[in-house]
């Protein structure tokens, strides 16, 4: 057992939750989430940023003084992420009395250890009130005739000779890439410490850290010989909060906490933020002699359609939560929808790159992989499992062939897999190779063919380990989703009968002969797919219809016989597995076949191939099926479905998929 503490950036009280900052958040908490469940001491701090010239600012427009301002939009976080099931947070506010101490120890600290690095000066230059930062000509962009902030667009202040306090920041650019040389993953990922490493060989300049033109911060804890009144920079004071939370109520730098936690402290940032925390930061550190936390891991930027997320950008701003109800379309409501948006956030995109937030990709995600791979899986075995006399059923000697071997193998390199992309920070890999296992668990149902086993009362044996081999995969993955899915992990892993104790546990390669209990009989579908009716639906709510378009030009069906997208759209055209094909008696174009779509049954489909292909060619071949043309009767049979093949009269091809994609996948 080891111990874990992650840490958000501390969010600025002049705006209202939105999905950038839900991102980090959601990170953050799917990490602590894996350790939890790892067994490991583990500690999550979020919080907000309340003080500053910014907040200031805000508050001076609203009408209200900046405490007002503070505690209305404060709690605004703490609730949205209660509301998106945020799990075992502690939640920080910098007005908050003890941390107000701890900022101010911390500053006598670097007094005591570093007596010079604290000076008096007077400091003139250019300021951005939206990122609380100073910056020189060459770091901003001239709109017209002026200076404006590369990040905000916005012109910056120009703050004349305002007396100030000074950190002899200059002296820590050495110390500071001798620490990054000797710890390399102090900043991830690499790019960024490339990045940072650059910056310091350029050499640092001494940093203004102390403000007098407005009051709102916390005093510096000494007194000025000219008799100003300062308050501590904003950035100095909010890092000290990853600190804070340790301390104990006097405010001292130290205790229990600090010990246990503070070496092992990873903060998760957004990339806007990297050099207040990976040079600011330890150096502040370096200069009180504390020890630097464990590691700065850098996160990307989410755009929307190509724009940064913002509060001046209306258009870019997503509520999560207003997207979580948009998605909680399954029969467990919002928490379903928040495991959609999670899923959705941490899979399209590796940390640490940027990524464009579209409905199109959402959609597509929710309905390929969480609707089909994930939810056919269990759909399909559930009900298998649960219309069968024979119950699941661990057999060491056929677990060791075969399709049920293959499947052992890849549960097994899941787990492992899984794991090691979880410590990596990479939960979009570690999501990967969970799929991997939900497909393969997928194929195994048709390879082996539970209904067919079904018949034959000599197979009873293998019919019940192929049951425990997909209740096991579906507790196995129950478990690895867990992070990322916490709500659909949970429901898989009771469904399969995972004992109580258990469900918040790391899943290991001997849950594979263990883990089922009794199997749920009525699983209730996850994810219901979002056919064009939902999608509409819910991009409507997230993106109220811009009644200033201009009207869509008329549908050029009308002339031609062209189709409209929503015309194809009807069409369910999905990838089948012809599990078996024979001939039909007196129909000697017909065959009649079994084709596997994915669902708990294969279905029966009538097709007029008999004279191009022998029916023993076809078993095991990927076919193109219409998967919503009603049912009909042809020689006898119900046929569910049509196979899309060349030719008229004279059968020349067969539709086809030219690589091995699961059965259901859907054709577009
Ligand atoms: O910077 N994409 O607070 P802040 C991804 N108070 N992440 C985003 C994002 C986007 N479009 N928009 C915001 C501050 N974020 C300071 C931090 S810490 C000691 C002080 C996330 O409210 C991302 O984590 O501006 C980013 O770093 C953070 O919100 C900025 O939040």
């Amino acid at each position: 057992m080891s111990t874990f503490y992650v840490t958000t950036p501390i969010y600025y009280v002049n705006d209202v939750p939105h999905l950038g900052h839900a991102y980090t958040t959601i990170v953050a908490d799917t990490l602590a989430r894996y350790h939890r469940m790892r067994g490991d001491h583990t500690r999550f701090l979020t919080g907000t940023d309340e003080h500053g010239q910014k907040v200031e600012e805000a508050a001076n427009k609203r009408g209200l003084t900046p405490q007002q301002l503070v505690d209305q939009v404060a709690p605004r976080f703490d609730e949205t992420w209660k509301t998106l099931g945020i799990d075992r947070y502690r939640f920080i506010r910098t007005t908050s009395d003890k941390h107000k101490k701890v900022v101010a120890h911390l500053w006598k600290r670097i007094r005591e250890h570093n007596p010079e690095d604290l000076y008096l000066a007077s400091y003139q230059g250019w300021y951005c009130v939206g990122c609380e930062a100073f910056y020189t000509e060459s770091q901003l962009i001239k709109e017209g005739d002026q200076w404006c902030c590369a990040i905000h667009k916005k012109p910056v202040n120009w703050l004349d000779k305002e007396r100030s306090w000074f950190f002899k920041l200059s002296k820590y650019a050495e110390p500071l890439l001798a620490y990054i040389d000797k710890n390399p993953d102090f900043i991830r990922p690499e790019q960024y410490r490339n990045e940072i490493v650059s910056f310091l060989k350029g050499g640092l300049k001494d940093l203004s850290v102390s403000r007098t033109s407005f009051q709102w911060g916390i005093p510096v804890p000494e007194p000025d010989p000219e008799g100003l009144s300062h308050v501590i920079y904003v950035w100095m004071d909010a890092l000290t909060n990853y600190l804070s939370d340790l301390c104990p109520a006097d405010g001292s730098i130290g205790g229990k906490d600090v010990a246990e936690y503070w070496p092992h402290a990873l903060h998760i940032i957004g990339k806007d933020i990297l050099r207040f925390h990976t040079v600011y930061w330890p150096a502040f550190l370096m200069a009180a002699g504390l020890p630097l936390p464990k590691g700065i891991f850098a996160h990307g930027w989410w755009t929307v359609r190509g724009e940064k997320i913002s509060k001046s950008m209306p258009a870019t701003r997503i509520d999560p939560i207003k997207l979580a109800d948009a998605l909680s379309v399954g029969p467990l409501g919002r928490p379903i929808g928040i495991d959609a948006m999670r899923y959705f956030l941490l899979r399209e995109v590796p940390l640490g790159l940027d990524g464009d937030f579209t409905f199109e990709s959402l959609f597509g995600r929710f309905n390929a992989e969480l609707a089909n791979d994930l939810g056919n899986l269990v759909n399909r075995s559930l009900t298998l499992i649960g219309k069968s006399p024979v119950r699941p059923a661990y057999d060491g000697f056929i677990a060791e062939s075969g399709a049920h071997a293959a499947l052992a193998a890849v549960a097994k390199s899941a787990i492992a897999e899984a794991t090691l992309e979880y410590d990596r920070l990479a939960p979009s890999r570690a999501l990967e190779a969970i799929w991997k296992l939900v497909r393969e668990a997928n194929k195994y149902v048709g390879d082996t063919q539970p209904w067919a086993l079904a018949k034959d009362d000599s197979k009873s044996d293998e019919l019940a380990h192929v049951y425990h081999m997909l209740a096991s995969v579906i507790a196995i993955v129950g478990g690895l989703v867990t992070p990322v899915l916490p709500t659909t992990g949970r429901a898989l892993r009771q469904w399969v009968g995972v004992a109580d104790d258990a469900l918040d546990r790391w899943p290991t390669p001997e849950d594979l002969m263990t883990i089922v209990g009794e199997v749920a009989k009525d699983p209730k579908p996850l994810y219901p797919r979002l056919d064009d009716k939902a999608q509409k639906k819910i991009f409507d709510t997230m993106v109220p219809p811009d009644t200033t378009a201009p009207a869509p030009a008329p549908a050029a069906a009308e002339a031609t016989n062209q189709i409209t997208y929503e015309d194809f759209a009807k069409l369910d055209l999905r990838v089948g597995r012809v599990a078996s094909a024979q001939p039909i008696k007196g129909k000697d174009k017909l065959l009649q076949l079994t084709v596997d779509l994915g669902e708990a049954a294969p279905r029966t489909i009538v097709a007029g191939i008999a004279q191009a292909f022998p029916a023993d060619s076809l078993v095991g071949k990927s076919v193109i099926v219409v998967a919503n043309l009603a049912p009909r009767k042809m020689a006898g049979l119900m046929s569910q479905g049509m196979i899309l093949a060349a030719g008229d009269e004279q059968i020349l091809g067969l539709s086809a998929v030219d690589r091995d994609v699961p059965p259901g996948t859907r054709v577009k």
